[in-house]
């Protein structure tokens, strides 16, 4: 039988690949582990909210009930803070980006950003959501306060990133640059432990993964690419949480979308915090991210702290097939003469 290996050991031993590590982000990834588990025991209640009591009504222990996604918010912030590893945070639950007291962040390298509860619209059905995390170095000057430079940095000058899924079991995914490893919370030890090592992404996958009730509003190079995948007799597979719709993939295979609509121009999902580090991620596992304009996401310069991107994500072989058709099919631009 393997020997248990927890996350903080493997974080601990792989500090050793970063021979100037100071240990600050090996104390950040082991507080975003410890705020997953609180989330992860008031994710597994929710569907208890009913009976205690619904978000903004007092539970039975006269505890504001709080809506789940700022719960997760309020409480990856205390965790950073009260370690004090980090200078500043960018959270989509906040619109400006949160300065750490000099004092307690002991005028830490690095900022991170996260979605504390991507795909919460799913929790009152019972269907798998997640953190989604990244961690950069911070470019200001370290004797004063974080600045937005420090956020608006793109996906390739990451440190790190991951996300947890608080689903069928909870599970946190990871990377520093050095590969994907996935470690499975055991509640009997209150603990994650390593369950999968070096996560690769298979080649190509029998999974595409898009809001098929936009199909209408797509461009017309994503409908030709769709109704291919469809020709393949592909499985379509689409959560709601794109969290949840790109675990599978990674594990799996396949492709996941998310194309410009009327409603959302330049795509829904959230560059800083949910684009990048699942970019990050895949990548890291042998995966593809681009835009609908066939940019490499992690290449893209964010620009302001919520702003949203095209993306399609996954297997290498059909994010390549997918930029073909767009190649392929894409009207040309009216020539602006
Ligand atoms: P739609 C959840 O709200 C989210 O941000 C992603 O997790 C998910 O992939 C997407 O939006 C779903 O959006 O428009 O298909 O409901």
């Amino acid at each position: 039988m393997n020997r248990i290996v927890t996350l903080d050991e493997f974080i601990i031993h792989r500090q050793k690949d970063f021979p100037f590590a100071s240990g600050e982000l090996t104390g950040l990834l082991r507080d975003i582990g410890v705020a997953a588990k609180i989330v992860n025991r008031e994710v597994n209640k929710a569907g208890l909210i009913n009976i205690l009591g619904v978000a903004g009504e007092e539970n039975s222990t006269g505890d504001t009930v709080q809506k789940l996604d700022l719960f997760a918010n309020d409480k990856l912030i205390d965790c950073l803070k009260n370690s004090g590893e980090c200078c500043g945070i960018a959270s989509e639950e906040n619109e400006h980006y949160i300065e750490m007291p000099a004092l307690e962040s002991k005028n830490s390298k690095y900022v991170v950003v996260f979605d504390p509860l991507d795909g919460s619209s799913n929790i009152d059905v019972n269907v798998s959501v997640g953190t989604i995390f990244g961690i950069y170095r911070r470019k200001s000057d370290s004797s004063g306060p974080c600045q937005l430079e420090d956020f608006l940095q793109k996906g390739t000058e990451l440190v790190a990133a991951g996300y947890v899924i608080y689903g069928t079991s909870t599970i946190l995914v990871y990377t520093t640059g050095r590969g994907v490893n996935g470690f499975t919370l055991d509640p009997s030890i209150g603990e994650f432990c390593l369950s999968h090592k070096d996560i690769k992404i298979p080649e190509r996958g029998s999974y595409y993964s898009v809001n098929q009730g936009y199909y209408l509003k797509f461009d017309v190079e994503m409908r030709r690419y769709i109704d291919h995948c469809s020709d393949l007799n592909l499985r379509l597979r689409y959560i709601g949480s794109m969290v949840s719709d790109v675990h599978r993939i990674l594990f799996q295979g396949g492709i996941f979308l998310y194309p410009n609509t009327r409603k959302y121009p330049q795509g829904k999902l959230r560059l800083l915090y949910e684009c990048n580090p699942l970019a990050y991620v895949v990548e890291q596992a042998g995966g593809k991210a681009i835009n609908c304009q066939l940019n490499r996401i992690l290449d893209i310069k964010p620009k302001t702290l919520h702003e949203r991107q095209t993306i399609a994500i996954g297997s290498p072989a059909m994010v390549d097939e997918m930029k073909a058709f767009v190649e392929r099919y894409s009207m040309p631009m009216p020539f602006e003469g």
